[in-house]
C-alpha cells in the first residue's frame, strides 16, 4: 500500500512535469522554431514522424519499381540516361529520408522489415503497372507534380531533419516533373498512335494520382495531430484541389482530355472534380492493388539478394573497429 502510494505520487510529479513540457513544445512549433533530435518532444509527436518519413522513404525505394521497369525499354540514349538518373534519386531520397527516420531512434533494419513483412504502408501509387512508354510520361507529369504539391509544405514542417531533407528532394523533384511533361509533350504532338498512348495513360493515372493525397479531410485520422504540430500545413483534400487547378490547364495545353467528363470550373477559378472511388483506394491500402504482390516480391528478392553486401559492410565495420582499438593501445 505505502508503496504504491509513493510510485502514485511519483507517476503524478512525472505527468505535471510532462504536461509542463507538452506546453513549452507547443509553444515552440507555435512560434515556428524547428524541433531537432536531441529535444524533448511527446512521444505521440515522435511516433506520427516515425510513422510518415518511414512510410514516405518506402514510397522512394517502391517507386523506383515502376520506372525500372521502363530503362531498358526507354526509346533513345537520351530518354534512358534521364530515367536512369530519375530513378537513382528516388533511391537517394528513400535514403535521406530513413536517415531522418533514425534520428528519431528508429533504426532502418526495423523500419525496411516492416514494410517487407507488409505491415508499414507506401504510397497507393506505386500498386498500379506501367503498361506503354506513355506511363513514364505520366509518372513524371502527374505522380512526381503530386509528391511536390504534397512535399513543398512539408519543407517547413516542425522537425528539423525531415523539413530539411525535403529541400533538396523538391528540386530534384521538380526536375522529375518536367522531364515527365517534355515526353508528354513529345508524344502529345506526335503521331495519332504517339498521341491515343498518352491519352490511354492520363485516362489510367488521373483517379489514382487524385488518391496520392490520402483520405478526405473528413476521414483523415492523424491530420488534427500532423495540422497542430505543424507537420501538416494544409489538408489532404487541400493540396489535392491546388494540384487539379495546376493540372487541367497543363493538361488543356497538351490537348489531352481529364477522363472526368464531371469536371468544372466554378465561379471562384478552382476545377470542381467528381466523387473519388475511395472504394478503390481501400483496396489497394488493404493489399489488393494490381501490383501490390509483384512489388512486395520484388523488393524481397532485391533486399535478399543484397544480403551479402550488408554482411561483407558489417564484418568490414568489425574489423575496422578492432584495427582502430588496436592502434589505440599500441
Ligand atoms: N497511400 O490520416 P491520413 C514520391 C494512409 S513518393 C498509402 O490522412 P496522414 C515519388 C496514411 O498513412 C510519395 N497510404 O494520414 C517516389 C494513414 O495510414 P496509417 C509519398 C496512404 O499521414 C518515386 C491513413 O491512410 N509521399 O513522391 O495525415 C517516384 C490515413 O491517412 C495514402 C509521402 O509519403 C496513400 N496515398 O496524411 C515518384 C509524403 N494516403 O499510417 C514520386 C509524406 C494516406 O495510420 N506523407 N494513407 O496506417 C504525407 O504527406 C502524409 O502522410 C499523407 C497522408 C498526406 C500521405
Amino acid at each position: 500500500m505505502y508503496t504504491q502510494a509513493l510510485n502514485t505520487s511519483d507517476a503524478d510529479d512525472r505527468h505535471i512535469e510532462d504536461a509542463g513540457r507538452a506546453a513549452a513544445f507547443q509553444a515552440r512549433i507555435d512560434a515556428e522554431e524547428r524541433i531537432e533530435p536531441n529535444d524533448w518532444m511527446p512521444a505521440a509527436y515522435r511516433k506520427t514522424l516515425t510513422r510518415q518519413i518511414s512510410q514516405h522513404a518506402h514510397s522512394e525505394i517502391v517507386g523506383m519499381l515502376p520506372e525500372g521497369n521502363w530503362i531498358t525499354r526507354a526509346p533513345s540514349l537520351r530518354r534512358k540516361a534521364a530515367l536512369l538518373a530519375k530513378v537513382q534519386d528516388e533511391c537517394g531520397h528513400g535514403l535521406y529520408l530513413y536517415a531522418a527516420a533514425e534520428t528519431l531512434g528508429a533504426s532502418r533494419e526495423e523500419l525496411v522489415d516492416l514494410m517487407l513483412a507488409g505491415k508499414a504502408k507506401y504510397s497507393s501509387i506505386f500498386n498500379y503497372p506501367t503498361l506503354t512508354w506513355a506511363d513514364i510520361g505520366v509518372i513524371g507529369w502527374l505522380v512526381d507534380g503530386a509528391a511536390i504539391m504534397n512535399q513543398i509544405p512539408l519543407c517547413r514542417c516542425s522537425y528539423g531533419p525531415y523539413a530539411r531533407a525535403m529541400i533538396r528532394v523538391c528540386k530534384e523533384e521538380s526536375f522529375h516533373q518536367r522531364q515527365g511533361y517534355e515526353i508528354m509533350l513529345t508524344l502529345a504532338r506526335g503521331s495519332e498512335e504517339q498521341k491515343a498512348m498518352a491519352q490511354d495513360a492520363l485516362d489510367r493515372w488521373w483517379w489514382p494520382v487524385l488518391m496520392m493525397f490520402g483520405p478526405p479531410d473528413q476521414a483523415s485520422q492523424h491530420s488534427d495531430t500532423s495540422t497542430m504540430w505543424k507537420i501538416k500545413r494544409f489538408s489532404n483534400d487541400e493540396l489535392r484541389q491546388k494540384f487539379v487547378d495546376a493540372t487541367v490547364p497543363q493538361a488543356q495545353y497538351l490537348g489531352l482530355t481529364i477522363p472526368d467528363p464531371g469536371m468544372k470550373q466554378n465561379a471562384d477559378g478552382h476545377w470542381e472534380y467528381s466523387a473519388i472511388d475511395w472504394d478503390e483506394f481501400k483496396q489497394v491500402l488493404a493489399g489488393n492493388g494490381p501490383c501490390n504482390r509483384d512489388r512486395l516480391a520484388a523488393r524481397r528478392k532485391a533486399h535478399d539478394d543484397g544480403a551479402w553486401v550488408r554482411e561483407a559492410a558489417q564484418a568490414y565495420a568489425e574489423k575496422r573497429k578492432h584495427r582502430q582499438v588496436a592502434q589505440a593501445a599500441e
